[in-house]
C-alpha cells in the first residue's frame, strides 16, 4: 500500500495516476473515441470478438451495443422456439441484430439513426449475415402497425452510461418513450417480447408489464452477467418466456 500519506495520495500514487490518465488519452485520441468511452474500448473484444475485422462504432453505439455473448444468449434462447422472424426495434450498430441472424433468424433492424444503420450494414457484412437482416432506417412507433414477426426484441436507449448512478432504474426513463409505451407498441406485433433492460430496473414493474395482456404474459427475467460483472436484465414475455434457458451467462430470477 504506502499510497495514502496523512489523508492524501503519495507524490508517487499520484504520479502513477497522471502517467494512467495520459496514456488513457493517448490511446482514445490514437483511436478516435471521446477519452469517457474509453472503458468501453478496453472491451471492445467481448462487444464484438471479430472487433478487428472492420467493426464501426459511433459514441452512443460503444456504450449501448449489447456485448457480444450476451446478443448470442438472447439469440440461443429465442432459437428454442418455433420464431423464425425477429423484428430488432433499437438496432444500433446491430450487436444484437448480428447475432439473431447468427442463429439463422431472418432479422428486420429498425434503427432511427442512418449513421448508425451504415455502421450495422458493416458490421453484418463481417460477421456475413448480411444477407440474413433487413435494415429499416425510420422510426420504431411510426413503423410498428406494419411490422409482422415472431418475436419481438427491444433495447432501446437507457439514458447514457449515468443510468448506473439511479439506485433504481424506473420504465418511464427509458427512451425516446415510457416504457410501457414501448412495450404496447411491441405487444401489437407479437406477444413473444425480449426486453434488454438495465440491471438495476425497477423488477416489479418489469412484472407489471406482463399484466397488460390478459391473461397475463408469461414471464423469465434473466440476469446477464460478463465474468462477475452484471451487465443487464433480460425479461422474456410470451411463450419464448416458457423454453428452457440454455446460457450459462444467465441466471433466472423469476419464472
Ligand atoms: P455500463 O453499465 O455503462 O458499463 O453498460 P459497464 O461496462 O457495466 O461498466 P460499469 O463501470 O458500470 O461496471 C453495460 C452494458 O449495458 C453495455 O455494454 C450495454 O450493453 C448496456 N447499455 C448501457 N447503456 C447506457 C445502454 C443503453 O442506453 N441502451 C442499451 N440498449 N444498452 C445499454
Ligand atoms: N442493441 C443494440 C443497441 C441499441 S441502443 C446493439 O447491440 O447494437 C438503442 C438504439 O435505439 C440507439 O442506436 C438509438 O439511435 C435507437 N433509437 C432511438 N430512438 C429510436 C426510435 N424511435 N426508433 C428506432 N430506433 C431508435
Amino acid at each position: 500500500m504506502g499510497t495514502i500519506v496523512d489523508g492524501q495520495a503519495s507524490p508517487l500514487a499520484l504520479k502513477s495516476k497522471k502517467r494512467k490518465q495520459a496514456e488513457r488519452k493517448g490511446i482514445s485520441r490514437a483511436n478516435g473515441i471521446a477519452s469517457c468511452l474509453f472503458k468501453y474500448w478496453r472491451q471492445r473484444y467481448s462487444l464484438f470478438s471479430r472487433y478487428d475485422a472492420g467493426i464501426k462504432m459511433d459514441n452512443e453505439g460503444w456504450f449501448s451495443v449489447t456485448p457480444e455473448a450476451i446478443a448470442a444468449s438472447h439469440a440461443a434462447h429465442a432459437a428454442s422456439s418455433s420464431a423464425a422472424v425477429v423484428i430488432d426495434c433499437f438496432a444500433g450498430v446491430g450487436g444484437n441484430a448480428i447475432q439473431f441472424a447468427a442463429r439463422g433468424f431472418l432479422v428486420i433492424a429498425v434503427e432511427i439513426d442512418p449513421r448508425k444503420v451504415d455502421y450495422a450494414v458493416n458490421n453484418a457484412r463481417v460477421y456475413g449475415v448480411k444477407d440474413r437482416i433487413e435494415f429499416v432506417v425510420g422510426d420504431f412507433f411510426s413503423l410498428a402497425p406494419f411490422l409482422k414477426g415472431d418475436v419481438v426484441f427491444l433495447s432501446p436507449p437507457w439514458g447514457g452510461p449515468s443510468y448506473s448512478r439511479i439506485q433504481t432504474f424506473t420504465l418511464d426513463m427509458l427512451k425516446p418513450k415510457d416504457g410501457y409505451l414501448i412495450f404496447q407498441a411491441a405487444q401489437k406485433i407479437s406477444p413473444n417480447i425480449i426486453m434488454f433492460l438495465p440491471r438495476n430496473v425497477d423488477l416489479r414493474q418489469v412484472e407489471e408489464l406482463s399484466w397488460l395482456s390478459s391473461p397475463p404474459l408469461a414471464l423469465k427475467i434473466e440476469e446477464n452477467y460478463m465474468e462477475t460483472s452484471l451487465k443487464g436484465i433480460t425479461a422474456y414475455f410470451g411463450d419464448i418466456a416458457l423454453v428452457p434457458s440454455k446460457s450459462s451467462l444467465s441466471k433466472t430470477d423469476i419464472s
